[in-house]
């Protein structure tokens, strides 16, 4: 099952026939130039290439009035200057006599592309179209959009797929207020929107695409801003609009092609990996067709190259997402402990008050270039199977249904092995030692680049000794920085430097504490709810800020972690750690092996299930650890200064 690439020549067809500076920048070399760049990258003979149809009335009428669909109908037949007169009576749209044809097309790509993964034809997917859509209303057209193509797609998988959960993403720069009036008052259809917003004074202009617009009916919560996993969705559709891509003339942003690949791979850990992502926005070619490259490539399995940048969120940031947590609070029990997160009262940073001037006319424009020159590094890594080192014979079994394959390397000769085994006496007899050359292959292999990531099994008495060595072989083999997750009874080496290259977490049954800056222990999260901000709140954000070069992840003694559990920590671990896991487990323990190997292969983790709140031992475990924290790593910060809320009070 791989990425479904929908498109057809035809939607380059519409373009803008009179002078109007607003609308010029949504031109056919957008669709034009992603797709050559896609073929030039080999990128598209990747995919399974659909070419799309074109959706029909009664589809159009899921989203759409039947006045309205007759309305565009009549474009077709329209000469230049009546499609200019109807075009004004639209805020920032043109017609052409194809726009009907294309705008068909573009729902239809939509359609296409969910019946594709929904049916299990492909695994994911991306719809590149044009016309856009999410700006388009049941009766208007809007900001270039004529069919809302993703509201169609949610409505679609809704009736004729049955699904009951949807989340829509909305990464373009724009709000897409279309969507947000379509689905504001039903609850299966969660609609998450990021867009610059300035106050009210960035275009569309609207009061309701503030942090508070949070639905309505029994809509009310839906409409949000909220880390993921509560909702437990089926089916993931993203607006992706990459005109909140550096250089775009628009958006005027700076989000670079890399944080598309990240934030794709996130997406790909909720719903079964099903995500379908329909292009929106996006005006600078380069940009365009660059972003388009990450996020296919990210679909097809290979892993994001690093984020570039400082690792520091900037003050606006944390206000909006403040504000976004204290209007959801009400709606979303992930919100309501109040000692999870610092929160202020919704009004904050709401347009009354505080009104800032936009930016100057003209802000930091830079050409999109990919930021790092050297082409091996810019581009993510191709997708390596996973090496599977197992002592456990039955272990195999939980791995090759899914077509992983042990790798059949020859292990470490047994006299260099038993000299890095030497201070540690339970690695000298044969199984644990015969165990240890094999991860020690295993980690020479991902360190010289052979295979991405691995997974490893050990006798348990010989794993902690096991993870000693592991971590002494690949400081001596030259890793700079090294962060070791531990869960369970595991103890960090006690010679290990405090140097800054290993950043040592633990989760165990433990109080929590910050040994050092690197070395941090917290207690093991009973609830779903603790789990979640424990890795969407500490161990992601570590991550982040630190940006190993490799991620050993340990599953000790009664590390207490279901399957799903650790399947999630691993998937969500692999996005900072750009794929380059090491996982070590008990072999005891062949199940779990099996399922740790399938998401180091790029597989989605399962469901947690029902969500229960964190205790509030634990929430307050977090708000300590926090604290200590974030001075030194700033991706902890979840809240702005006081200062700069109320100066000079
Ligand atoms: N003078 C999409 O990105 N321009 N539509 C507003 C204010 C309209 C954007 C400029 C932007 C429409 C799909
Ligand atoms: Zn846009």
């Amino acid at each position: 099952m791989g990425t479904a690439l929908v498109y057809h020549e035809d939607m380059t067809a519409a373009r803008l026939l009179w002078d109007d500076p607003e609308c010029a920048i949504e031109t056919p070399e957008r669709l034009a130039v992603a797709m050559e760049l896609l073929r030039q990258r080999g990128l598209e003979q990747r995919c399974l290439q659909l070419a799309a149809r074109e959706a029909s009335e009664a589809e159009l009428g899921l989203v759409h009035s039947p006045e309205y669909v007759a309305l565009v109908r009549g474009t077709e037949a329209l000469g230049v200057g009546a499609l200019q007169e109807l075009s004004a009576q639209f805020d920032a749209v043109y017609f052409h006599p194809s726009t009907y044809h294309c705008a068909r097309l573009a729902a239809g790509a939509a359609l296409q592309l969910v019946d594709a993964v929904l049916t299990g034809a492909a695994q994911n997917g991306l719809a590149l179209v044009r016309p856009p859509g999410h700006h388009s209303q049941r009766a208007a057209a809007n900001g270039f959009c004529v069919f809302n193509n993703v509201a169609l797609a949610a409505e679609h998988a809704k009736q004729r797929h049955g699904l009951r959960r949807i989340l829509v993403v909305d990464w373009d720069i724009h709000h897409g207020q279309g969507t947000q009036y379509i689905f504001e008052d039903d609850p299966r259809v969660l609609y998450f929107s990021w867009h610059r917003y300035e106050h009210g004074r960035f275009w569309p202009y609207l009061r309701e695409s503030d942090a508070d617009a949070v639905g309505r009916g029994h809509g009310r919560g839906f409409t949000v801003n909220l880390p993921w996993n509560q909702f437990d969705p089926e089916l993931v559709l993203v607006s992706a609009g990459f005109d909140s891509a550096i250089g775009d003339p628009e958006g005027q942003m700076q989000a670079t092609p890399e944080c598309f690949a990240h934030l794709t791979q996130l997406l790909l850990a909720l719903a079964g990996g099903r995500v379908c992502a329909v292009l929106e926005g996006g005006y600078h070619l380069e940009s365009l067709a660059e972003s388009v490259c990450m996020t296919i490539q990210t679909l097809l399995g290979d892993q994001p190259p690093p984020l570039p940048g400082p690792m520091v969120p900037c003050q606006s940031a944390l206000e909006s997402i403040q504000s976004v947590r204290a209007a959801q609070a009400p709606h979303w029990a992930s919100f309501q402990h109040p000692a999870t997160v610092p929160m202020l009262s919704p009004s904050y940073s709401s347009s009354e008050g505080r009104l800032l001037p936009l930016l100057p006319a003209e802000p930091v424009y830079k050409a999109a270039a990919p930021s790092c020159p050297d082409p091996l590094h810019a581009h993510p890594l191709a997708p390596v199977c996973p090496a599977v080192v197992l002592t456990a014979p039955d272990a195999a079994v939980h791995l090759c249904p899914r077509g992983i394959r042990q790798k059949g390397a020859a292990p470490w000769e047994e006299a260099e092995a038993e000299a890095w085994a030497r201070p540690h006496e339970v690695l000298a007899q044969g199984e644990a030692l015969a165990a240890l050359r094999k991860v020690l292959r295993l980690v020479d292999g991902i360190l010289d680049g052979q295979v991405n990531s691995g997974i490893a099994a050990t006798p348990a008495p010989a794993l902690s000794a096991t993870l000693d060595v592991t971590i002494r072989r690949s400081l001596f083999l030259g890793v700079q920085r090294l962060l070791c997750v531990a869960v369970g009874q595991l103890d960090r080496p006690l010679d290990l430097a405090d140097d800054g290259r290993t950043l040592w977490l633990s989760i165990r049954d433990k109080q929590a504490a910050t040994l050092s800056t690197f070395h941090v222990s917290m207690p093991l999260p009973g609830a779903t709810g603790g789990f979640l901000s424990c890795i969407l709140g500490l161990v992601l954000p570590l991550a982040y800020g630190f940006q190993p070069d490799l991620l050993v992840v340990v599953l000790g003694p009664v590390h207490g972690l279901q399957d799903p559990y650790a399947a999630l920590l691993v998937t969500l671990l692999r996005v900072p750690a750009r794929g380059r896991i090491l996982a070590l487990v008990e072999e005891s323990k062949p199940q779990l092996a099996g399922i740790l190997a399938r998401m180091l292969h790029g597989e989605a983790p399962p469901s947690l299930g029902p969500f229960s709140k964190a205790s509030s031992e634990f929430a307050q475990a977090l708000v300590y650890l926090r604290g200590q924290l974030e001075l030194h790593w700033k991706m902890l910060q979840v809240a702005a200064p006081p200062s700069v809320a109320s100066p000079g009070s």
